[in-house]
């Protein structure tokens, strides 16, 4: 009885609280004023922004945690499948005006706080960026979650909480400086922090085997990760998923009292500090190895709080009654490129060592569980661990992955046999999880050369040899010679013994995929063709996609209302195909002065950011165009930045009178990090800001040409910045870009793009038409022998190119020395040498391209027919469609909604 009276209980409150009537302005305004008085964070003499800030989102939160708790109770008590999306980065932003807005609050909010003596959008911009990533891929992680919401699945994140996110980028006279980023200083409103919900992770020790047979892993270092959970709220929908973010400290028993009572303070509390650091930055520095440490400490602190987690809800809607076969049913594990790859041993000794399960059962559960989704294909970026630090922290795991490959190279030899050895050996070097190792013992026998087999080429060699050097043939004294030289010669030396994160993940997820048709094209046919062609039906393509709340909604109103009007209500929002309507007003005059009425205001906010941020004044008339994105060779911020070179040189030598009637007035604007070890990334930002500086103050060119460098671009500058663009660039090297997701932003927004064919550029063009994209450039089948060609001395550099080299090196851009730079797009060798991403083979169509861009931008009915028409286009590139994608050929989830 007490029992059923609970459930009934419990009923009836979740029904008030579903059918309660949504709040107005004045409930909305005492709940803000309740926060904050009771909320002691800030004085309590006075409502500044601050606190304003903070009360008003504790006061959505309120919100948000009734429908939190109660998805939470309807996916408990459905007892559904449940997909876990495992990411080292969520690029969340601010979370304020989102939240509002996917409440349907914004107005409300706006009237409350209006009341209060503030505005919505002042108190909204108090809000720190939570920069929990690095870009694309942590950016995407976040827009999954608003569609994952918004489409009622029933689906978690589980990231890292760092304390640090992202550094703070300044722009100083040297280029980029990096600053700590600290956005918990002055609290978190969003998160409710779960001292109810830890679990230990250990690193270190040893494996033994039990008196029971089952291998145990005990000493180490032992960590206990926390839970702190971020309610994430869908559109129009009372969903409201969650990401749980893990923070690290010591157990409370191991605190070194003793050591603190003789006065080693620094001792005693050494063992917290260790544990904390793990969470303390995103991305530590990776090249020293306690750097690699720290990452590796980090990816596996995600892997193993979050699998438990799982498992112990597993076992709790379970009842009583766990049948493990069943885990994969209830559970889908998605691996957010292979950071979290450790995922799966980590499965496989749960599974194993603490649940029981034989190795076949164990196998079985964790490859039907997880799924992998790449980002990359530049080789570097794939990770490979040292096998010696991973056998340092994580033994049984070493162990656990020793066994897959094991397993691996018996799949291989079954598949291909014995017969063909170097085809064999090819196979084996490619896919192994292992690197540079030995075969196993079990398999070497198979390898096992015939004794002093008489056909043995090595054998051979050596018989030949010994026969010439008794010989006094010259020629063959002089070939002896080197021969011993060579054999003289230090051994080469060892390679280091590595594990493959990537082929781990492939060979333990069911399903693996790319992020755009073209991407996972390569994916299939370069990066990981031997396992393509083993498994062919693992492999698959989820072209992104990113929010249209966040992208065009929230973050454009003044479009998102003119858009609203055409299309006649705002179904858009959740159905974007419903964007593609705006085709046939596409030439429509008034829907033309609405369009770039809209745009206008959105420059004009902008043009006063950039006099706010860089001092610089721009004419809103002008052209904007907008490169932002990380720094990296392979997006080619260089060929833009010298396409800008070359047209101000061309400036130059002309008459204001031809100028004029040559280029169309352009704002040009770049934004992005760059690594804070990657040299040559942060050169090109200097560059930049030095072409800016000289560009900027010649009186000559005023307001025909500017050139801008954003500091400190990340998700909020993007949400001004995407709205008033006009032009966007999207120029990488066809073939590096595995998808990119601004330029589904930009399209978005009716900007119009300049790009390669790369990524989702190619996809992009078919939608919005190739009319309405200006395309350039050598496609990703030419590059490998482009790159051939131009090792073997070929290329034959455009003499324009030529010119703006020569151009900057002459000091045209002040004293700072840009040989190296410009250097590196010359000579025909070697990585980041030779011009490895073919600036100078692009560079004139680009420029050409150019001009295109300025005679269409001259006619500014071509140009808002060529902008609407972007809009109309992209109705593909909603992240709601790809969810949908994910959760029906890799998760198998289905949306489960509250009535
Ligand atoms: C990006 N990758 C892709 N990586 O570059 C981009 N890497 O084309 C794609 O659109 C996006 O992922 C989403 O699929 C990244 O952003 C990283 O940020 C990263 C971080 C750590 C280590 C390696």
């Amino acid at each position: 009885y007490i029992y059923i009276i609970c459930c009934i209980s419990i009923e009836f409150f979740l029904f008030l609280f579903l059918f309660r009537v949504p709040p107005d302005a004045e409930s909305i305004a005492s709940s803000i004023t309740y926060h904050a008085e009771f909320t002691p964070l800030f004085s309590s003499e006075s409502f500044e922004l601050p606190k304003a800030f903070f009360a008003t989102a504790q006061s959505v939160r309120d919100e948000l945690i009734i429908n939190w708790n109660a998805t939470y109770d309807l996916h408990k008590r459905m007892n559904v499948k449940q997909a876990y999306y495992l990411s080292m980065e969520f690029l969340q932003g601010r979370a304020l005006l989102n939240a509002v807005g996917n409440l349907e609050l914004t107005g409300e909010y706006a009237k409350a706080l209006q009341k209060l003596g503030h505005t919505l959008e002042n108190v909204a911009s108090q809000e720190p960026d939570a920069a929990l990533g690095n870009g694309g891929l942590g950016r995407l992680a976040s827009c999954f979650l608003d569609s994952l919401a918004t489409l009622n699945y029933p689906a978690w994140g589980y990231g890292l909480r760092y304390k640090h996110g992202l550094f703070k980028q300044i722009i100083t006279k040297d280029g980029q400086e990096e600053v700590a980023e600290n956005w918990l200083e002055n609290g978190n409103p969003w998160e409710i922090v779960r001292n109810d919900v830890s679990y230990p992770v250990k690193f270190g020790g040893k494996v033994v085997t039990g008196s029971d047979g089952k291998m145990r892993w005990i000493g180490g270092e032992d960590i206990v990760a926390v839970a702190y959970d971020v309610p994430i709220p869908g559109y129009k929908t009372k969903t409201t998923i969650n990401l749980r973010l893990w923070s690290t400290k010591v157990p409370s028993e191991q605190f070194d009292l003793h050591s603190f009572n003789a006065g080693e303070h620094t001792k005693a509390c050494e063992a917290q500090a260790n544990a904390e650091k793990i969470c303390y930055i995103l991305y530590p520095g990776d090249e020293s190895e306690e750097g690699k440490i720290l990452r590796l400490k980090q990816q596996y602190t995600l892997c193993s709080a979050s699998l438990q987690d799982i498992i112990s809800r597993f076992e709790r809607r379970s009842g009583g009654n766990v049948r493990w076969e069943e885990f994969p049913e209830k559970v889908a594990v998605q691996m957010n490129d292979t950071h979290p790859t450790l995922c799966i041993p980590e499965l496989m000794r749960i599974l194993m060592d603490l649940k029981g399960m034989s190795w076949e059962e164990a196998w079985r559960i964790t490859q039907r569980t997880v799924a992998y989704t790449n980002h990359t294909v530049l080789p570097e970026a794939l990770e490979k661990w040292s096998y010696d630090i991973m056998q340092r922290l994580l033994p049984r795991h070493v162990e656990i992955i020793e066994m897959i490959d094991e397993q691996l190279v018996e799949d291989i030899i079954s598949e291909y046999g014995t017969s063909n050895p170097e085809m064999l050996e090819k196979k084996l070097v490619s896919m192994r999880i292992l690197e540079n190792f030995e075969l196993p013992a079990s398999i070497a026998d198979l390898f096992a050369k015939p004794e002093e087999s008489p056909t043995d080429e090595t054998d051979l060699e050596v018989e030949a040899d010994d026969e010439v050097s008794h010989s006094d043939t010259t020629e063959l004294e002089e070939e002896d010679t080197q021969k011993n030289k060579a054999l003289s010669k230090e051994p080469a030396p060892i390679p280091p013994k590595m594990v493959r994160m990537a082929n781990l993940c492939v060979v333990g997820g069911h399903a693996v995929n790319g992020v755009a048709e073209i991407h996972s094209e390569i994916v299939k046919k370069e990066v990981f063709n031997d396992f393509f062609q083993l498994w062919p039906e693992k492999f698959q393509n989820k072209t992104n996609g990113v929010t249209p709340r966040r992208w065009i909604d929230f973050c454009n109103h003044d479009l998102s209302a003119v858009i609203t009007k055409w299309i006649g209500n705002r179904d858009w929002v959740l159905k974007t195909e419903k964007l593609a309507e705006l085709r046939k007003f596409a030439d429509n005059e008034d829907l033309q002065i609405e369009w770039r009425t809209a745009k206008r205001s959105n420059k004009i906010k902008v043009a006063s950011f950039l006099k706010e941020k860089t001092g610089y004044s721009v004419n809103p008339d002008a052209m904007f165009d907008i490169q932002v994105k990380r720094i990296h060779e392979y997006k080619r911020q260089l060929l833009n930045i010298l396409g800008i070179v070359y047209r101000y040189k061309k400036m130059k030598e002309m008459t204001a009178a031809e100028r004029e009637a040559k280029f169309v007035p352009r704002v040009c604007i770049f934004g992005g990090k760059a690594f804070a070890t990657y040299v040559q990334a942060k050169r090109i930002v200097k560059f930049i800001t030095d072409v800016g500086a000289t560009i900027n103050h010649d009186s000559d060119i005023g307001d025909l040409l500017k050139v801008i460098f954003v500091p400190d671009y990340n998700v909020s500058v993007a949400e001004l910045l995407i709205p008033a663009s006009e032009l966007s660039q999207h120029i990488s090297t066809a073939g590096m870009e595995a998808s990119g997701t601004s330029n589904m932003k930009f399209a978005m927004n009716g900007c119009v793009l300049i790009g390669t064919l790369d990524g989702a550029n190619v996809e992009i063009r078919e939608e919005v038409g190739e009319d309405n994209f200006f395309l350039f450039g050598a496609e990703a089948h030419e590059i490998a022998e482009l790159r051939k060609e131009r090792a073997a001395g070929k290329f034959v550099p455009d003499e324009r190119f030529e010119e703006v080299k020569k151009f900057v090196k002459s000091g045209a851009f002040g004293p700072y020395n840009y040989d190296e730079l410009m250097e590196s797009l010359e000579g025909n060798e070697g990585f980041g040498l030779g011009d490895y991403f073919l600036v100078g083979k692009d560079f004139p169509v680009y420029i050409e391209c150019q001009e295109k861009v300025d005679v269409a931008y001259r006619d500014q009915k071509r140009w808002t027919k060529m902008s609407i028409l972007n809009t109309a286009g992209s109705y593909k590139f909603s992240s709601d469609r790809t969810i949908h994608e994910y959760a029906k050929d890799i998760w198998n989830i289905e949306p489960l909604e509250m009535i």
